[in-house]
């Protein structure tokens, strides 16, 4: 086969490129490892920034975010016996989106089926060879078992933090960093209406919990756990029970409603980057690049205006021969991304127990800090509903 552009991994990144290629008249093919059901079901994230929702509007892709999406205007902050809200739209005229990252997936997957796109599903042994020429190309075997070859001009590596594009930059010329946290989530999806009407990001000295949602009938929850916890260890009345001390039931009357837990499972947190994001004719977009811990709902958007770069680039590269963007686009995204890594890293470490005493005083502080001071607060205000695309 031949196509333009190679985009490996079926994810927010690798669909929303695709899609946004055939907007400039940009051919690709995309290739997953996994199953198309497995893809669909995954639960990820939650939150979209102002900026993410705004591209995927421009994309035609915000009638599902418009029906089924809830903007927020901001976030409560709590420890115990106090919980304060901090006000995002007065703060820096910019709201988030409560849309999950499952909606967010069935809106590409059904633009991608609507446009006729090809994607190659359970996919499996994908490799990427002569990125240094101008003619690149990606081997594997399809679902049937057949070996396949697609020629190309360029490669897009949207295939996570565990997809073969990330190792095929050579040793020599890539640098990493990467931070592991002593700690992972436990998260939940249950069928139960949310106990609040934004989300709460809760401190408290047992540990971190947060209460998010995805709908008006959906709640989604997480707690702070040791890391290699196991979620059986887990029965439904002690992570409600550990969900209701932590947020704070009983404090000033707030109540947490408990209901039908119908996913439970345990999420490691890191912090890493790569550097560059490109090589040759390789571009790495989204967790391929780069991941961060879920504190600031991050990872989503960073992927999103990762594409929102990297399409225009391709699209020159492509069809003019004119690599202008896409020399510069590592440099451009990776600005992006190390503020986002910060402002990740900040958020988890100011909000979960590390059992330092000294570290949970400190962490006191900077919350009455953010929550008291109009700065503090519209630095953590800009960062969460995201800074423009491009900045
Ligand atoms: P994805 O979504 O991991 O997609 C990569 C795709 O590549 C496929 N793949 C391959 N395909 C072909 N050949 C191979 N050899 C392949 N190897 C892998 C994979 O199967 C997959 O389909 O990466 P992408 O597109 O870059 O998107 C990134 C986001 O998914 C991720 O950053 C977020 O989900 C992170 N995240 C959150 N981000 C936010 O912005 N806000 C949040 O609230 C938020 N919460 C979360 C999260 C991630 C979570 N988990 C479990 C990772 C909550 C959770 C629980
Ligand atoms: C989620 O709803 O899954 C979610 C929300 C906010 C975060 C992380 C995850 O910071």
């Amino acid at each position: 086969m031949r196509t333009d552009v190679v985009v490996i991994g079926a994810g927010p990144a690798g669909l929303l490129l695709a899609h946004l290629l055939a907007a400039e008249g940009i051919e690709s093919i995309v290739i997953e490892a996994r199953t198309k059901q497995y893809v669909a079901a995954r639960i990820r994230a939650g939150i979209l920034e102002s900026a993410s929702v705004d591209l995927l509007r421009a994309a035609g892709l915000g009638a599902g975010i418009e029906a089924e999406g809830e903007e927020h205007r901001g976030i409560y902050l709590q420890w115990p016996h106090e919980r304060h809200h901090l006000d995002f739209t007065a703060l820096v005229g910019r709201s988030v989106w409560v849309y999950g990252q499952t909606q967010l997936q069935a809106d590409l997957v059904a633009a991608s089926e609507a446009a006729g796109r090809p994607v190659f599903y359970d996919a499996s042994g994908a490799a990427l060879h002569d990125l240094d020429s101008d003619r690149p190309y990606v081997t594997f075997t399809d679902a049937d078992g057949n070996g396949q070859r697609i020629d190309a001009l360029a490669v897009a590596g949207c295939d996570g933090a565990f997809g073969p594009s990330r190792a095929a930059m050579p040793d020599g010329q890539r640098e990493t960093w990467e931070r592991v946290y002593p700690y992972s989530w436990l998260g939940i999806l249950a069928d139960v209406p949310p106990s609040t009407d934004e989300l709460i990001y809760a401190w408290h000295p047992d540990g971190f919990a947060l209460h998010s949602m995805r709908s008006a009938t959906v709640s989604r929850l997480y707690l702070q756990v040791p890391n290699g916890t196991n979620a059986a260890d887990w029965p439904d009345d002690r992570i409600w029970d550990t969900l209701a001390t932590r947020l704070g039931h009983g404090q000033d009357g707030w109540r947490l409603t408990p209901g039908p837990i119908t996913e439970r499972s345990v999420l490691p947190m890191r912090s890493f980057v790569q550097s560059p994001m490109s090589h040759g004719r390789l571009f790495l977009a989204g967790d391929a690049a780069h991941t961060v811990p879920p504190t600031g709902a991050k990872g989503l958007n960073l992927a999103i205006a990762d594409v929102a770069l990297l399409a225009p680039a391709l699209s020159d590269l492509v069809r003019d021969n004119d690599a202008k963007l896409a020399d510069a686009y590592s440099g451009t995204a990776l600005r992006r991304v190390w503020r986002a890594e910060h402002f990740s890293w900040w958020m988890t470490t100011m909000l979960h127990a590390s059992g330092d005493p000294f570290d949970a005083q400190l962490q006191l502080s900077q919350l009455r800090w953010v929550t008291a001071s109009a700065a503090g607060a519209a630095g953590l205000a800009e960062n969460y509903t995201g800074l423009p695309i491009g900045f």
